[in-house]
C-alpha cells in the first residue's frame, strides 16, 4: 500500500513524550521530520498519566530553550511526605539535592503543549495515521507506509526511523525477534491506580503501614492520581468506589481525605522491561517502545524525555558527518535505563515490602523498614536519593 510518496530525513512513530520531544528538538536543529501519531489529536491530548518531570529532563528543555514555553506555571516539587504507620516524615528533596528538584506537571498538559510548539515552528505531525508499518529498517534507506484517515494511502522515505510508539506499538515488533535481547521482571505485588477530581495532596504523598501502600500525587489544582498496592491479577471490578475511598482513607490514615469524582481506574501489570540494544538497522527505539518501569519513582515519562534527547542529539550529529553519537546511541541510553530502574525497583520494594509483613514475610519487612529509616535519618543516603530522584546520579 504504497500511495503517496513523498521523502524527509527522520519518521517519527508516535506523538507521545518521547516522539514530540524527539521531533520537536530535530526540527529546530534544520533536521526534517514527519510525525505519525495513530490516535487523534484530542485523544492524545487529554490521554494522563505522569505528573513529575525530573530535574534533568527539565534540563533537556531548558538547554532548547524551551522551558518557559512547556513548563510555565508548572511548581517546583520540593518536599516528599513519607506517612509511616500514620506518622508524617517530610523529606526535604530541594534541600538534599542543592535545589535540583523536578516540577509537577500532569503528562497531558506537556503533551499539549509540546505539541502546540512543534505546530506553531511549522512541523509536520500527522493524526490519526492508521496501519503504519516499518520497511527496510536494515537498509541504507527505510519508508514507512500509512493510511490517512480518509484510507488513502502513504509512503515516506527516510534515512532513520524514530519508534517511539510505546510498549504495544508497532515499532519494537518490527524488529526480528533474534535482533533483540529484552529482558523481564515480573512484580510479586499488583498495582491500582485512580484518577479523580479531588484536590492534590500538599505535596506527593507516599503512605506505608500495615493496611497496604498507598501514594497520593498531584495531577493539576483539582486532580488527584493515587496508587494502591493489590494482590497480582487483581480483579478491578472488586474496586467499587466506595472500597477505593475507604482503602484510601485506611492506608493514608486520613478520615478526612476530601473525596470526589473517580475518572479512571486502572490495575498496572507491575512488569519492568528492557530491550537490549535499543536500534536495530536505522530504526531507534524511544520511551516506553524500549523499556517500562514500574511507577514508583516516576521514571517511565523521564526517561521517553532523555532518550528523545539523547536520539536528537546523535542524528543532528549523524547528518552532519558525525556517525558516532549515533552508533553509542543504545550504550548510552541504556546506562541511564538501568539506573532508573534500579531505583523504581528499590523504592517499589521500600514500600511495597514495608507495608505488607504477611505479604513480604518477616525478613523483607524488616530489611524495608531499615532502608527506610535509613533514608530518613541518614544524610548521606537522603542525598544519594534525592539525586536518583532529580536524574542527576
Ligand atoms: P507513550 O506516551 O505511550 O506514547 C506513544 C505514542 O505512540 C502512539 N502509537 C502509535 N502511533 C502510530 N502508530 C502506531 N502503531 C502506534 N502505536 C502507538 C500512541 O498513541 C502514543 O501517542 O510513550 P512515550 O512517549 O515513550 O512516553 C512514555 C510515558 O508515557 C510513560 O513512561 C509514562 O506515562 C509512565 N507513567 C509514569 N511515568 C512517570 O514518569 N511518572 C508517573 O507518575 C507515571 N505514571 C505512567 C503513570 C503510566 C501509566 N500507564 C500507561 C499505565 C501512570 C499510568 C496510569
Amino acid at each position: 500500500m504504497d500511495g503517496a510518496r513523498e521523502g524527509t530525513t527522520v519518521v517519527v512513530v508516535g506523538a507521545g513524550v518521547a516522539g514530540l520531544t524527539a521531533a520537536t528538538l530535530l526540527h529546530r536543529n534544520g533536521i526534517g521530520c514527519v510525525v505519525l501519531e495513530r490516535h487523534t489529536r484530542e485523544h492524545v491530548e487529554q490521554r494522563q498519566r505522569a505528573g513529575v518531570i525530573d530535574f534533568a529532563a527539565e534540563q533537556v528543555y531548558e538547554r532548547a530553550g524551551l522551558a518557559d514555553r512547556l513548563l510555565s506555571g508548572a511548581p517546583r516539587s520540593g518536599l516528599l511526605e513519607f506517612r509511616v504507620d500514620g506518622e508524617t516524615r517530610l523529606f526535604d528533596v530541594a534541600a538534599h539535592a542543592d535545589g535540583r528538584v523536578g516540577r509537577l506537571i500532569p503528562q497531558q498538559v506537556l503533551v499539549r503543549r509540546l505539541v502546540a510548539a512543534f505546530l506553531e515552528d511549522g512541523g509536520d505531525l500527522r493524526f490519526a495515521a492508521h496501519d503504519v508499518a516499518l520497511h527496510d529498517l536494515d537498509g541504507d534507506r527505510p519508508h514507512v507506509t500509512y493510511r490517512d484517515p480518509a484510507g488513502s494511502a502513504h509512503r515516506v522515505d527516510a534515512e532513520y526511523v524514530a519508534g517511539c510508539d510505546g510498549f504495544h506499538g508497532v515499532s519494537r515488533a518490527s524488529v526480528p525477534a533474534d535482533a533483540l535481547t529484552t529482558y523481564r521482571h515480573a512484580a510479586d505485588v499488583g498495582w491500582f491506580t485512580v484518577l479523580t477530581d479531588s484536590p492534590p495532596p500538599a505535596h506527593p504523598l507516599i503512605a506505608v503501614s500495615r493496611h497496604g501502600f498507598a501514594a497520593h500525587f498531584g495531577r493539576g489544582p483539582g486532580a488527584s492520581r493515587f496508587y494502591l498496592q493489590c494482590p497480582p491479577g487483581d480483579d478491578l471490578a472488586s474496586w467499587t468506589d466506595e472500597r477505593v475511598w475507604e482503602q484510601l482513607r485506611l492506608r493514608l490514615a486520613d478520615d478526612g481525605l476530601v473525596a470526589g469524582p473517580v475518572v479512571d481506574k486502572a490495575l498496572i501489570d507491575g512488569r519492568s522491561s528492557v530491550v537490549d540494544p535499543m536500534s536495530y538497522g536505522r530504526l531507534f527505539l524511544v520511551g516506553d517502545a524500549a523499556h517500562i518501569v514500574p511507577p514508583m519513582g516516576g521514571k517511565g515519562m523521564n526517561l521517553a524525555i532523555a532518550d528523545a534527547d539523547v536520539l536528537a542529539g546523535a542524528l543532528v550529529a549523524a547528518v552532519r558527518e558525525d556517525p558516532g553519537p549515533l552508533r553509542a546511541y543504545s550504550a548510552t541510553c541504556l546506562r541511564r535505563v538501568w539506573n532508573d530502574q534500579e531505583f523504581s525497583r528499590w523504592l517499589s520494594d521500600v514500600v511495597f515490602h514495608g507495608a505488607a509483613e504477611a505479604t513480604a514475610g518477616a525478613f523483607e519487612w524488616r530489611l524495608a523498614r531499615a532502608r527506610l529509616a535509613r533514608l530518613l535519618t541518614s544524610p548521606v543516603a537522603a542525598r544519594a536519593f534525592a539525586a536518583l530522584m532529580a536524574g542527576t546520579a
